[in-house]
């Protein structure tokens, strides 16, 4: 059975525009997965201090992966773009977050599904609004409610690209 998943998609390291349009090239080769949509990129400045600014996106992927076996495709994307996992939030050439997986409430040790602090984050609750405005999520919370609770203030939206190698 086909899922719905929603990933979280964030660089700031090497050109993370570039990283994120590769990215989102590796979603859509991905076995038994179908890439439905993908956001504007947004810019931001990183919530920890003193790091370069991030570009966020969220994709939309129709996927028949099990919820691990598609963690593991994404870390292993993360690692084809030269990941380096040095310090925890440390500064990444790519973060693939799975943020919501069909109806699915995920808690185990790899994985836990909402991705925690999605609610409160701008970057990753505009995008996502951008794919699906009227979104419930499986705990019961309002996409709609959640984004008139967080200010879109400091989030640039980059213009959308055109041309052959848009999606
Ligand atoms: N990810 C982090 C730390 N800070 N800031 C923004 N703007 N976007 C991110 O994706 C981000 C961050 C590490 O999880
Ligand atoms: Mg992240
Ligand atoms: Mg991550």
């Amino acid at each position: 059975m086909s899922e719905r998943a929603y990933i979280g998609l964030g660089s700031n390291l090497a050109e993370p525009a570039a990283q994120l349009r590769h990215a989102l090239e590796a979603l859509q080769r991905l076995p038994g997965s179908h890439l439905a949509g993908a956001s504007s990129f947004y810019v931001s400045d990183s919530l920890l201090p003193g790091q370069p600014r991030y570009t966020n996106a969220v994709a939309a992927l129709d996927t028949e992966l099990a919820p691990l076996a598609l963690l593991d495709a994404l870390q292993a994307i993360e690692q084809d773009q030269g990941r380096e996992r040095l310090e925890r939030w440390g500064p990444r050439t790519l973060d693939l977050d799975i943020l919501l997986f069909g109806d699915h409430l995920i808690d185990v040790p790899r994985l836990q599904v909402p991705h925690y602090h999605m609610h409160a984050r701008a970057f990753v609750l505009y995008p996502l609004a951008e794919l699906a405005p009227d979104l419930h999520l499986p705990d019961g919370r309002i996409l709609s409610q959640l984004l008139a609770e967080c200010p879109f203030t400091g989030l640039e939206r980059m213009p959308v690209p055109s041309g052959p190698d848009s999606l």
